[in-house]
C-alpha cells in the first residue's frame, strides 16, 4: 500500500545535484522531448536547469527491457524519439511514444515497478535519477494527482477509468479561474480548449434570431463544456461508434469538421475550472477509447450527450 511518508520529498540539503556535461545539440533535444509533458510545464529556472542537467541519455534497441516489473527503481524515463510498449503481468496496457514519461511510481512510492517497459523500435530516452526525480518533479505531480484524483472520479466520462488513467489525466489539467460575469467562451468563436467545471456555474447564452441573448443551460461542478461544439463532439461521437478508429483518424476528422462554439459560457460567481488543450485531450484518448469498450452504460450515456 501507498504510505503518505513515501511522498516526503528529498530535502535540499541532501541532495548533491547531479551535472552530467551535455552539448548544446543534446539541449535542445531534451527541451524537445520535455515540452510535449505535462510533468515539466511548471518547472522554474532553477529546477529546469537542474533537470536538464542530471539527465542521461539512453539509447535502446528495439526489444530492451527499459524496466521489468517487480525491480527496483532507479530511474524516471523521459521518450525523445522511438516506441515503447507497458505490459503488466505480460498485457500490454500502454504504449509511449515521443513525449511520453514512464517510471515514476515506483520512485514516488518506494515501490517495485508496476510494470515492464519494453523498447517496440530502437529508442532514445532521457532519464532522470531518482534523487533528482524526487527532488524535482515529484511535488507537483504528487499534489495535482491527490487534488483531482475524487473529483474526476465523480465526472462521468472519467469514472470508470482505472485509478492510474486518471492520475494521467490529473497531469495533463490546467487550473483557469473566471470572476462573475467573466466570459469563458464565445460563441462563434474558434477555441481548442475543454473545460471541467471544479466549483461554481457557468450559464449558456445563445444568439436568437432577433439578436438577443437567450439562457440555454447552466453547467455546475462535475459538467464539462467546450469539446462539444468543436472538436470533442466528432472524437466522442465518432470515436464511440467507431472503436477502431486510430488517434490520427480521429485528429484529422477533427480538424475536419472544426465548428465555432455553439454557445457563449459566462460564469455565475465565482468559476473554477480545469482546462485539457487539445493535444492532451489525443494523447488520452486511447484510454478513453477502453473505458468506452469497458462500460456500454457510460458509452450510451455520452453518445447521448455528444448528440445533444
Ligand atoms: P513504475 O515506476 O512502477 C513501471 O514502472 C511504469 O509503468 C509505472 O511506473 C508507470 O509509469 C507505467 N499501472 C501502473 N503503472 C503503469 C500503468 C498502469 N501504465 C503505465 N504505467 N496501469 C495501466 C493504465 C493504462 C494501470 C493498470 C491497472
Amino acid at each position: 500500500s501507498v504510505s503518505a511518508e513515501s511522498l516526503q520529498p528529498t530535502s535540499t540539503h541532501d541532495f548533491v545535484k547531479t551535472v552530467i556535461p551535455k552539448t548544446d545539440e543534446q539541449r535542445e533535444r531534451i527541451r524537445a522531448a520535455i515540452g510535449n509533458n505535462f510533468l515539466f510545464k511548471n518547472l522554474d529556472e532553477e529546477q529546469y536547469i537542474d533537470v536538464v542537467n542530471a539527465m542521461v541519455e539512453k539509447l535502446v534497441v528495439s526489444g530492451t527491457k527499459v524496466i521489468e516489473q517487480g525491480g527496483v527503481g532507479d530511474y524516471f524515463y523521459i521518450v525523445e524519439s522511438g516506441t515503447l510498449d507497458c505490459l503488466i503481468n505480460g498485457s500490454k496496457v500502454t504504449e509511449y511514444t515521443a513525449g511520453g514519461s514512464f517510471g515514476e511510481l515506483a520512485l514516488m512510492y518506494n515501490a517495485p515497478r508496476a510494470a515492464t517497459i519494453v523498447a517496440t523500435s530502437d529508442s532514445v530516452l532521457w532519464a532522470l535519477d531518482r534523487v533528482a526525480f524526487r527532488m524535482i518533479l515529484m511535488e507537483n505531480t504528487a499534489r495535482k494527482r491527490r487534488m483531482y484524483d475524487s473529483f474526476l472520479a465523480e465526472v462521468p466520462i472519467f469514472k470508470s477509468l482505472e485509478p492510474y488513467e486518471r492520475h494521467k489525466i490529473a497531469d495533463a489539467l490546467e487550473p483557469i479561474q473566471f470572476d462573475d460575469g467573466q466570459v469563458v467562451i464565445k460563441e462563434n468563436d474558434v477555441g481548442e480548449n475543454f473545460y471541467l467545471i471544479e466549483q461554481g456555474n457557468a450559464v449558456f447564452y445563445k444568439t436568437a434570431p432577433d439578436g438577443a441573448q437567450q439562457e440555454v443551460n447552466r453547467l455546475s461542478k462535475g459538467d464539462y463544456f467546450g469539446g462539444k461544439s468543436r472538436w470533442m463532439d466528432t472524437t466522442l461521437g465518432d470515436l464511440l461508434l467507431m472503436s477502431l478508429f486510430t488517434v490520427s483518424h480521429l485528429l484529422e476528422l477533427a480538424l475536419l469538421n472544426d465548428r465555432p462554439r455553439a454557445a457563449t459560457v459566462v460564469a455565475d460567481g465565482r468559476l473554477k475550472c480545469v482546462t485539457l488543450g487539445k493535444k492532451a485531450f489525443t494523447r488520452l484518448l486511447g484510454p478513453v477509447m477502453d473505458i468506452l469498450q469497458r462500460n456500454s452504460e457510460n458509452y450510451h450515456a455520452i453518445l447521448k450527450q455528444a448528440n445533444q
